[in-house]
């Protein structure tokens, strides 16, 4: 397989104008007709036309009308390249065949197995519809008509807006659609089936009433009004929050049960995985709901971040998905609560981009090359690449972004562009230096930033000392420092922000305001040297410092100076609180790495008693006036974070052992039932979300005691439950210890929602991630399960994703979890390789692993990569992980 480098980019030789696409559908045999009008970059030579193309079947090709014949065209299994063209601009006219049917990669245009029509062409399925330059600089403006049998597939759906539709002989129809926007081939979608749709207006700031629709088999209509409202609440917020309008005056959404990602954002024509759109109280948890306005959210933003402005090579990647995702996690931290959407995102950060970044597959913000682009939709690109986004508006302020912003659109609407030009309008918009920034996409690995502190009560000032280090990761073993924004506020002794008036900053004195002009209670110091030092001055008592607020940048801390009791003083009193949920994690994980050696001894555990104290007073079950005075007014969501005390450990008895204590002790049983709703109403909104969880995570805690009435309470939740997140909760606490209570519940619940594939899907994630052991046996078995199908994606991310994050099974020390997902990946790579190489990834860090495993692992990994046929996408992760 060929490796593709970001410094290798070339413009092409030809421009593509305007295109037009003819579909005449047919499940075994589609023909696809394109007219181009293809203008010569340069009118003295005609270089070859190189067009991709995979599993297309080629018929014809005009030029000006003139069939070449095909003996005279190059062809591969990959490209025709066209040889002899006009130096004029010229009509490129190709005829072609497909076959949707036996199309099991989901990837151009596929046969869902809901019985629609349906494509996916980001990043390169576009070639495996018809030939062409498919890469995202060649923008052009396209016309699609679609013809199709009328009783089978009475919608017929494409960009843009609908000029033309009819009937036609023996029972086909017809509808032509235009997309007035230039646009990469990437985003082009398409979809015909039986959809009957949920409708809706939105009045745009300027006046327009702009149509929507959201397409589903008719009996999921009913589901689709949270994904609505979700779409209209997005829209709102980018005409409120950044200016932007949407420019069609109609907005279509399509959810289709078969999808390889979340969602899609074609112009216009967003195609969505059911899991993103369908909801209802019964059968859609909190979870569910939080992820579908901001997927919703995050795809109706690229209309103007990755359609309008687009990627000039996919190496640019992060300029459309990290600027997306900034963009939607802050629309969720504007619809719901922003401590507890902060904490949730870093927490995704951690545990998938930080341990990507520290693996063999680690690669900047902007990778540098690649075998296979899908394997580069990952945490780095998206969650990391969201991170970056966010440090130009700790940097530059919420003003300063925003006028970065709009110089970014003013530059470059309709453009294919690259990170710096995004990097160059911030930096213009506001005059700011910050050419050591762009290092954050250049460069792979978690910076690991250690601060110390020392305070002089003579002079009162207080020194923040820096140190940043960025580790070797594969292909970069030297790396330059970054520009680190860490945001820092000081805490006095009655737990109030002291106010930060001057820092001596590199021998410059500095005076601070906070970004309205009045006094500042967070500074960020700019960190880009390896060694800085920072002086706060007129400081009347020693501090306890709450570094990194709101986690001000993606790097792992060190806090050589901060002590087990400015932790819990943080825990009771930061106002960021970001901050005093990380305190709270900080505690529970040295706890645990205390209690783990504890219990290979056999040893007493116990947890102790101020740590009890800090999680009691968390959820408002403390006596202390002045923690009292903190934590009421703390977000109910918060107190639920801030309770997740720790990482769960492996060893059952240290669990089991320290709980046991704990929960009695936190008053997790009136916790249960004060947060029980008597409302039978659900209503998704930040407080009775943050009710819902807070009662669950106690009832969790509370049922890892496995006594009687223990699970008593639960099978009481269970059955009472009116919702969904409290009936899959109570499930899930019921099924942390193995007997018969579990295995009935885990019947009744599939009884239940047989008919419900997402639910379903719910009920094999639960049985997927248990840490029960020798659950591998039970996995085999569910392979073969009625409600599983291989050809699924949603499918195997519930069943094999969930399996491999867990510690008991997959990483089983004969080996057998190992060898389950070797032979699952290569079953799959058969038909799908996209998820299969998803799949093979939870392999890549075996290097990680003990001495045992990691030659288990391995042997796995080389099984997979000497297998004879494999998909690159499979070959990439595998050879990557072995090199
Ligand atoms: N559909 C994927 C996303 O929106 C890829 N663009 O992130
Ligand atoms: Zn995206």
């Amino acid at each position: 397989p060929k490796e593709i480098f970001l410094k290798d980019y070339k413009p092409t030789g030809y421009h593509f104008d305007t295109v037009e696409l003819k579909f005449v559908l047919s499940e075994k045999k589609t023909t696809v007709v394109s007219k181009i009008r293809v203008l010569p970059r340069n009118s003295s030579e005609s270089p070859p036309l190189v067009l991709d193309g995979r599993d297309v079947k080629l018929l014809f090709v005009k030029i000006n009308g003139e069939e070449r014949k095909l003996e005279e065209v190059e062809l591969t299994s990959r490209h025709l390249t066209l040889k002899s063209l006009p130096v004029q601009p010229f009509d490129l006219e190709i005829g072609s065949e497909i076959h949707p049917e036996t199309n099991l990669s989901l990837e151009g245009l596929y046969k869902s197995s809901s019985g629609m029509f349906c494509t996916q062409c980001e990043a390169e399925g576009f070639r495996k519809i018809t030939f062409y330059q498919d890469r995202p600089d060649v923008m052009a403006k396209f016309t699609t008509r679609i013809e199709a049998d009328k009783a089978q597939y009475p919608v017929l759906l494409s960009n843009g807006n609908l000029i033309d539709s009819g009937d036609l002989e023996n029972g086909f129809h017809y509808a032509v659609w235009e997309d007035p926007f230039k646009k990469p081939c990437y985003l082009f979608a398409l979809v015909a089936g039986q959809l009957t749709s949920r409708d809706d207006t939105f009045k745009t700031r300027s006046g327009r009433d702009v149509q929507l629709r959201i397409w589903t088999p008719a009996q999921d209509v009913p589901k689709t009004e949270h994904a609505m409202h979700a779409l209209k609440l997005s829209m709102k917020w980018d005409e409120d929050v950044y200016g932007l309008e949407y420019d069609l005056d109609l907005f279509n959404i399509v959810a289709v049960p078969d999808f390889n990602m979340g969602a899609m954002e074609n112009k216009s024509l967003n195609i969505f995985n059911s899991k993103l759109v369908l909801a209802s109280a019964e059968t859609a948890t909190d979870v569910d709901y939080a992820a579908i306005l901001g997927v919703i959210g995050h795809e109706y933003f690229h209309n103007w971040t990755g359609n309008r402005v687009t990627c000039r090579d996919w190496f640019q990647l992060s300029l459309k998905e990290g600027l997306t995702v900034f963009r939607d996690q802050e629309f969720s931290s504007d619809m719901g609560s922003r401590p507890v959407k902060r904490i949730g995102d870093v927490a995704l950060l951690r545990t998938a981009q930080f341990s990507e970044d520290a693996g063999p597959m680690a690669h900047p913000v902007r990778p540098h090359s690649y075998i296979k682009m899908d394997n580069f939709y990952t945490v780095t690109v998206y969650e990391k690449g969201a991170e970056v986004v966010r440090m130009y508006q700790t940097l530059l302020g919420k003003d300063g972004f925003r006028k970065g912003m709009d110089l970014y659109f003013e530059r470059h609407d309709g453009q294919a562009v690259t990170c710096e030009d995004f990097f160059a309008a911030m930096r213009d918009a506001n005059s700011a230096n910050l050419s050591v920034f762009l290092r954050w996409y250049s460069q792979a690995g978690t910076p690991i930033l250690t601060v110390s502190t020392a305070y002089d009560a003579a002079a009162r000032s207080y020194t923040v000392k820096c140190k940043q280090e960025i580790p070797s990761t594969p292909g970069q073993p030297v790396k330059e420092p970054t520009l680190i924004p860490l945001a820092v506020g000081l805490l006095n002794s009655k737990g109030e922000d002291m106010v930060l008036t001057e820092l001596l900053d590199g021998g410059s004195l500095k005076s601070l305001k906070d970004t309205a002009g009045g006094p500042a209670k967070t500074a960020v110091l700019v960190v880009d040297k390896e060694e800085q030092e920072f002086t706060f001055l007129n400081l009347p008592e020693k501090p306890v410092p709450s570094f990194l607020r709101n986690f001000s940048a993606p790097v792992r801390l060190v806090t050589p100076t901060v002590t087990d009791d400015d932790l819990l003083f943080l825990l009771a009193h930061d106002s960021d609180e970001f901050n005093r949920w990380e305190a709270g994690q900080t505690m529970g994980r040295k706890l645990m790495l205390d209690l783990i050696p504890k219990a290979q001894r056999n040893e007493q555990l116990a947890v102790p008693s101020a740590f009890v104290e800090g999680m009691r007073r968390i959820c408002g079950k403390g006596t202390n006036t002045s923690w009292r005075k903190r934590t009421d007014g703390l977000d109910g969501g918060c107190r639920s974070r801030c309770s997740t005390y720790c990482p769960k450990i492996c060893d059952k008895r240290a669990c089991v052992e320290t709980e046991a204590r704990f929960p009695e002790n936190c008053e997790y049983r009136l916790i249960v039932t004060e947060n029980r709703s008597s409302d039978p109403h659900y209503t998704f909104d930040h407080k009775n979300k943050a009710r819902r969880s807070l009662k669950n995570l106690a009832l969790g805690y509370l049922c890892s005691l496995d006594e009687a009435d223990t699970t008593e309470l639960a099978l009481k939740e269970y059955k009472s439950a009116t919702n969904m997140t409290d009936q899959f909760a109570a499930l899930s606490s019921l099924c942390q210890n193995p007997g018969d209570v579990r295995d009935e519940a885990l019947a009744n619940f599939y009884e239940q929602w047989k008919d419900e594939t997402l639910v379903v899907n719910k009920w094999l994630v639960l049985q997927s991630m248990s840490d029960i052991p020798g659950n591998v046996k039970n996995m085999r078995r569910l392979l073969d399960h009625p409600s599983f199908d291989m050809k699924n994606p949603n499918k195997v991310y519930s069943l094999i994703g969930p399996f491999c994050r867990t510690a008991v099974n997959f990483h089983a020390k004969d080996g057998s979890g190992y060898e389950f997902l070797a032979e699952v990946t290569l079953q799959l790579d058969k038909m799908n390789p996209q998820v299969a190489s998803r799949m093979v990834s939870s392999l890549s860090r075996w290097k990680r692993f003990d001495e045992g495993r990691q030659s288990l692992a391995k042997a796995q990994l080389e099984r997979i990569a000497k297998t004879d046929g494999l998909s690159e996408n499979v070959f990439e992760i595998a050879s990557k992980s072995l090199a």
